[in-house]
């Protein structure tokens, strides 16, 4: 079963070839996926060589395989992870039923409004990226990049498959509506806030792939413990490849801390811009903006989509199985931290509707590991700087806090001050002229621009100056 079938056009571990009604759907919905992917896609790099890994086995052991491929011919498939025998509804009213394998009809707006929610980010992500391998600071990043857009080509055709598998025509309507939406769009923008906004460099697209990729893994794990197997299992593979995402955002961001403080040291000043580097406070300004759209994308605090989402078996918590409660939740409380009037405050609220927050309580925690390991970076330095997360209401257009302006220490703020201070905080069109100005491609194998360190390996074990992307 782990096996991928190469031989048919879609790459699959599902027995497409047994389905000849939806191998019709999907054969159909592909070559508007490759427009799709050509009019949005990358742009500049679409016959060029790129040193990429394709998926070919689910299991844990060697699902990757790396080889050149150009990225319209990159093998976009369908993988779920491997069944798990007897596995059951593990919370909400059906706990301990036997977890289904097809859509029940009850439930079938409400599943089909999640997956096409997630199925909607995931082009939305290439068409804000789509630009940025013109202005690449190496190849080692350009190919990062074009693996990160590929992967997410990859976790649309997951939801589409689960549409056009088990939602019939909506499904299929709802397949070719994921192709017709854009960033950014004032017409017919995405679903979800943070993929409408704009990705115009290379320091935003790390903070993308930390932040809001990352949030992409909460969300995932949260699907990964639903009661509708296919949507489980499809999950739990996605997840093994947006940990990745995470890496580049991660050592991405950190690469830029590491060069700020090299510069900082060697000359013996803060006023790195001069020499090229990007400034530990403008790399906290753009903390503070993407930390900020990603909180929203958790929902309101108190939510009663949440609470339904839970009860009726569809969508878990962060990893549910391990928590020791009764999974019902119907009687439990949990700290929100909310708005009381015009005072900041944790009040304990019922358990079911307080999901959103739990989730987000669990992703910032692990965002703050993130940057406590950058933190570590400016300390190695002897630098006298740290770097944080602003606080969970600043800047906020989704819940409690979007009501009020809030600093990113956690006071809430007049709208004069807001107004005084609100460029101390925020990149500010200065700022993004200046990081723009870094943005001149470096596209010489092994060389690197001046506002980054190197990384510390090669992908795939590959010496420094390897040539991932042939442009020649
Ligand atoms: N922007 O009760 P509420 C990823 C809407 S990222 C715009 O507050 P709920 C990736 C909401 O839809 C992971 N609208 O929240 C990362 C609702 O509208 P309706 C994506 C928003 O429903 C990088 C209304 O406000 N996956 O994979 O409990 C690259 C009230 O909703 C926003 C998912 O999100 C917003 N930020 O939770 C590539 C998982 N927030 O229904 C990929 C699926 C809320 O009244 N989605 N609204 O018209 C969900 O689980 C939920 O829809 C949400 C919202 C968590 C997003």
């Amino acid at each position: 079963m782990a096996a991928i079938d190469y031989v048919e056009r879609i790459p699959n571990n599902v027995g497409l070839a047994e389905n000849r009604r939806l191998l019709r759907a999907l054969e159909e919905w592909q070559p508007k996926f490759l427009e799709w992917w050509h009019d949005m896609g990358p742009e500049g790099f679409q016959t060029k060589d790129v040193y990429l890994r394709t998926a070919t086995s689910v299991d844990a052991k060697g699902w990757a395989q790396f080889g050149y491929v150009r990225m319209p011919e990159y093998r976009w498939g369908i993988f779920l992870a491997e069944p798990e025998p007897g596995r059951q509804i593990n919370f909400g009213d059906h706990q301990g039923q036997p977890a289904w394998p097809e859509v029940p009809g009850e439930y079938r707006g409400t599943l089909r409004r999640l997956i096409v929610t997630q199925g909607d980010t995931e082009p939305a992500s290439v068409e804000q990226q789509r630009h940025l391998g013109r202005t690449c600071p190496s190849l080692y990043d350009l190919r990062n990049l074009f693996q990160v857009n590929v992967e997410e080509g990859r976790h649309l055709w997951a939801m589409v498959y689960l549409l056009d598998a088990h939602f019939g025509r909506d499904g299929r309507e709802e397949s070719e509506a994921l192709l017709q939406r854009r960033s950014g769009d004032r017409d017919k923008p995405r679903i979800l806030g943070a993929f409408n906004e704009r990705t115009p460099d290379w320091l935003s697209f790390y903070m993308f792939c930390f932040f809001t990729d990352r949030d992409g893994k909460y969300q995932l794990a949260s699907l990964a413990e639903s009661g509708f197997d296919p949507l489980s299992r499809t999950c739990r593979f996605m997840l093994t490849e947006e940990a990745h995402h995470m890496f580049v955002g991660e050592s991405g961001v950190g690469r830029i801390v590491q060069r700020a403080c090299e510069v900082m040291r060697e000359h013996r000043s803060d006023d790195v811009r001069k020499h090229g580097a990007i400034d530990l406070p403008t790399i906290q300004k753009y903390i503070n903006f993407h930390c900020s759209v990603s909180l929203d994308l958790f929902g309101s605090e108190v939510s009663t989509n949440a609470a339904n989402f839970y009860t009726m078996g569809l969508k878990g918590r962060f990893e549910e199985t391990k928590k020791k409660d009764d999974h019902r939740l119907k009687d439990g409380t949990y700290p929100v931290t909310t708005l009381d009037g015009d005072r900041i405050v944790s009040r304990e609220e019922a358990a079911l509707v307080s999901l959103n927050e739990r989730l987000r309580d669990d992703y910032i925690a692990d965002c703050q590991r993130g940057v406590n390991r950058w933190n570590e970076i400016v300390k190695s330095h002897s630098i006298d700087f740290t770097l944080a997360l602003p606080h969970r209401g600043f800047r906020r257009a989704i819940g409690a806090f979007a009501e009020v302006k809030v600093s990113p220490d956690g006071r809430i703020v007049s709208e004069a001050e807001w107004d005084a201070r609100h460029r101390d905080w925020l990149p500010t069109g200065e700022d993004a002229a200046y990081v723009g100005s870094l943005m001149q491609p470096v596209t010489e194998p092994g060389r690197m621009a001046g506002w980054i360190a190197p990384p510390a390996r090669g992908i795939n074990g590959q010496p420094g100056d390897f040539e991932y992307v042939r442009l020649g």
